[in-house]
Order: structure tokens, then sequence, then C-alpha cells
């Protein structure tokens, strides 16, 4: 089978590098979304996302011509799918995007084609994309009623790259194939083999669904247990860091780390797709959730709590109509990229300027332009002014401090990077 041309839908943190590194072996790549600004930034071989070395990829692949975006599908040998999956009320899987992609793409389908779902999914639906893809081309087979013999191969292979490596790790992960059929796994094997290094092994579209489901529970049970221990250590006046350095120099434990809570669109979503599912088995999974959901507001009380305590200093009683000024560090979901979803910092700024009781100066150097919410303050004016310093995100740039200029300052250190 030979992909020629491969469209990936849905330009974001995951389509648009798996584009780019199509684009750069070569291959021909229509890339589709919705976002107008996402199309025109990428044909002026530009990027609108921040992600390591993906601006030279992208660059380089639309000025040689392999790589084109469009807001319209057009037709292709492959096509992946690579839209967010968000949830909806009481936590159910929303799956509208994949429903408009397939859709989308479903009229310029031709015989021979395949159509990977890469978006993080819950069980069962790469059966349901395919019978959206049916529904619309009544005029082609497809494997969940034709088997090896259909027109159209259907496979679900998950994303599983780190934001922030995401180029090398697209090359060198292992991925794992799930198709309708086996057909449908070779086929996907066959163009994923174009760039991943990685082994690509195969299994069927339910097992390779949850598969995805799981390594991101198994991290957010994790961060749970480490969130957990920070709770109480902070109770039982134990630096936690310390303890968990402590507790990993044992052969059989590697306890991750406590920080503001647990953000970005995968980890933060992923578990709730097994738990809304299969609500009375997955106890564990939905604790798991809640812990990490818990922490925002747990950050938060500690912030009441030194508000109350700078008051009562000698300072304030001279000057009592003055709020104190929080400088907070960092908003993006974790450490030196600029994503805001479902960002815990996000949720502990956006409750301070909501609750009046101090003046929010927020600190994101990886956000420039674009964002309005509320007011952006450079570093150097967060540190002059501060009087309450909330580490939020362990960001480069707020590791390099200098020590000195904290001397004077109340520090909420919620990774553990002042230590
Ligand atoms: N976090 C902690 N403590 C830790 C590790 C992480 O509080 O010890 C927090 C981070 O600050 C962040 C959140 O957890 O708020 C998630 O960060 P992450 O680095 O664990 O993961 P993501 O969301 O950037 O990427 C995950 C990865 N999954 C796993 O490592 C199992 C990635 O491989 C997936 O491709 C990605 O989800 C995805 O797209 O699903």
């Amino acid at each position: 089978m030979q992909f020629e041309t491969i469209s990936v839908i849905g330009l974001g943190y995951i389509g648009l590098p798996t584009a780019a590194v199509f684009a750069s072996r070569k291959k021909k790549v229509i890339g589709v979304d919705v976002n107008q600004h996402a199309v025109d930034t990428i044909n002026q071989g530009k990027i609108h996302i921040i992600e390591p070395d993906l601006d030279m990829v992208v660059q380089t692949a639309v000025s040689q011509g392999y790589l084109r975006a469009t807001s319209t599908p057009e037709p292709a040998d492959a096509f992946l799918i690579a839209v967010p999956t968000p949830f909806k009320d009481g936590h159910q899987p929303d799956l509208r995007y994949i429903e408009a992609a397939s859709k989308a793409i479903a009229p310029v389908l031709k015989k021979g084609d395949l159509v990977i779902l890469e978006s993080t999914s819950p069980v069962g639906a790469t059966e349901q994309m395919a019978d959206w893809l049916a529904e619309v081309r009544p005029d082609l087979t497809f494997p969940q009623t034709h088997g090896e013999q259909s027109d159209i191969r259907v496979a679900h292979c998950p994303e599983r790259v780190l934001p922030g490596h995401v180029l090398r790790e697209l090359v060198q992960n292992d991925r794992v194939i799930g198709g309708l059929s086996p057909k449908c796994s070779s086929a996907a094997v066959e163009l994923y083999k174009t760039f991943v290094l990685g082994e690509c092994i195969v299994t069927n579209a339910r097992t390779a669904e949850m598969c995805k489901l799981t390594e991101n529970s198994f991290r957010d049970v994790n961060i749970a247990f480490a969130n957990e221990l920070s709770m109480i250590c902070d109770k039982q006046g134990i630096n936690v860091w310390d303890l968990i350095r402590l507790a990993n120099r044992h052969p059989r434990v590697n306890i991750l780390q406590p920080g503001p809570g647990v953000g970005g669109h995968c980890i933060a979503v992923d578990p709730w797709f097994i738990v809304s599912a299969v609500p009375d088995d997955a106890k564990l999974i939905r604790t798991a959730r809640e812990v990490n959901d818990l922490k925002p507001h747990w950050i938060i009380n500690k912030v009441k709590e030194a508000i109350a305590a700078w008051k009562a200093n000698s300072e304030f009683k001279i000057q009592n109509s003055k709020l104190p000024n929080i400088g907070c560090l960092g908003l993006a979901f974790k450490a030196n990229i600029d994503d805001l979803r479902e960002s815990p910092a996000m949720e502990i700024v956006r409750e301070l300027i909501k609750s009046g009781i101090c003046r929010v100066m927020a600190c994101e150097p990886n956000v420039n332009s674009g964002f309005d919410e509320f007011p952006l303050y450079e570093l150097g004016e967060v540190l002059r002014e501060a009087d309450i310093l909330l580490l939020l995100v362990d960001h480069d740039e707020f590791k390099g401090i200098d020590r000195e200029l904290l001397k004077e300052k109340v520090l909420i250190d919620t990774r553990g990077v002042w230590r």
C-alpha cells in the first residue's frame, strides 16, 4: 500500500507536529483545521502553539511544499484525526469533534483509504467513528460490516507524546495500533513506519483505546498519591519533597512530585472516560481524580492563611488600607510550555482574583500575546512588588531567580523549587 498524500485533521498540539514529521519524510501532507488563524499561520510557515523546534520543522515543510493547511478536507490516501475529546456534564466523554471530523472527511474518502483515530478516546469510539463514516458513505464498505474485504480501513492509534518533547517522542516512542481488522492494523503500521523508530505493536481498537486511558490513569493515580502525601506532611510538619526523595532511595519505590493539582487536556480528563464507562468498578481511579482536583482548593486556602498572617504583621497595621500583592508565578499546566488548558494554576489565580482579598500579579513568561483575561506582569516587576510569592509552575525562569530577591517575601512554593 502506498501513502502518497496524508491528511491530518486537527492541527493542534498533536496534529501539527505529526503533520510536520510526515512532511519532513517527503510525504505530501494536507493539514485541515476549522481554525482559520491556525490555517493561515501554518501556510506562512509559522506555528500558533509553543513546542520546542516545531517552528523550524513546519517552516521547512511549508517552504519545500510538502505541508499545506486548509479548512476544507481534500482527498488523500490516509486520514489521521487528531481533534480534542473533552468531557461534558457528569464527566461523560464528548465526541462531537470526532463526529464533526468524520463527517467532514467522509465525502472525500475513496476505496483503499485508511482512517486513523489518534485522539484519546473512550472504549468504543473507533467503532463509533467508523459508523459515522459509513452513514455518510453508503456507497463504500467499512470493516465493521465487511471485515477484511472492506473498501476503507479504520484503526485507532493513540498519541502518547509528552508536550515539550513531542518531536523526539513522536519518532522514538512505541506505538500501539488497534485496527478494526488485522488488515486495518497492518495498513496503519505501514503508515507510521514512515517516521516511527519505536516498535508498532498491533492489537484491536478497544484494547488500544483502553491502553491509552490506562497510561494516563496510572500517572494520575501516582500523582494523586504524591498530592495526598503533601497534604498529610503539611499537617505533620514534614517537608514532603525531602520525604519523597528519601523514600525514592528504596529500590522499588518511585513516588512522583506533588504540585498545585493536575492539569492539561490529558491526565485531568482521560481517567473520567474509564470512570464514566464503569462507575462502580473504577473506585481508585475516581478517587485519584478527586484528590488531584482538590489540590488547587487546598492551595487557595494556604494563600488565604498567608494573607491573614501578613495582615496581622505590624507593617500592615501602619498602612492597613493596602491589600497584599500576590505574585503568582506561572499559569501553564506544567513547566516550560504555554498550554493553559485545565491548568490548576489558572484555577487558583482566577479564584484569588475573584476573592478580592489581594492584588494578583500574574506572570507567565510563555504567553506573549492574545491573552486578555487578566493583566500579566513581567517577572522583574512581580519580584519587586509582591508581598507574597506563589510559585505555581516550575518554569526554568523561576528556578533561576536569585534567592536574595526572595528573602523579604512570604513564599508559597507548590512545586518544591525554592526548597
Ligand atoms: N504533574 C505533577 N507531578 C508529577 C508529574 C506531573 O503534579 O510528578 C502534573 C503536571 O504539572 C501537569 C500534569 O501533572 O499539571 C500532567 O503533566 P504530565 O507531564 O504528567 O503529562 P502531560 O499531560 O503533559 O502528558 C501526558 C503523558 N502521559 C503519560 O506520561 C502517561 C503523555 O505521554 C501523553 O501523550 C499525554 O498525557 C496525552 O496527550 O495524553
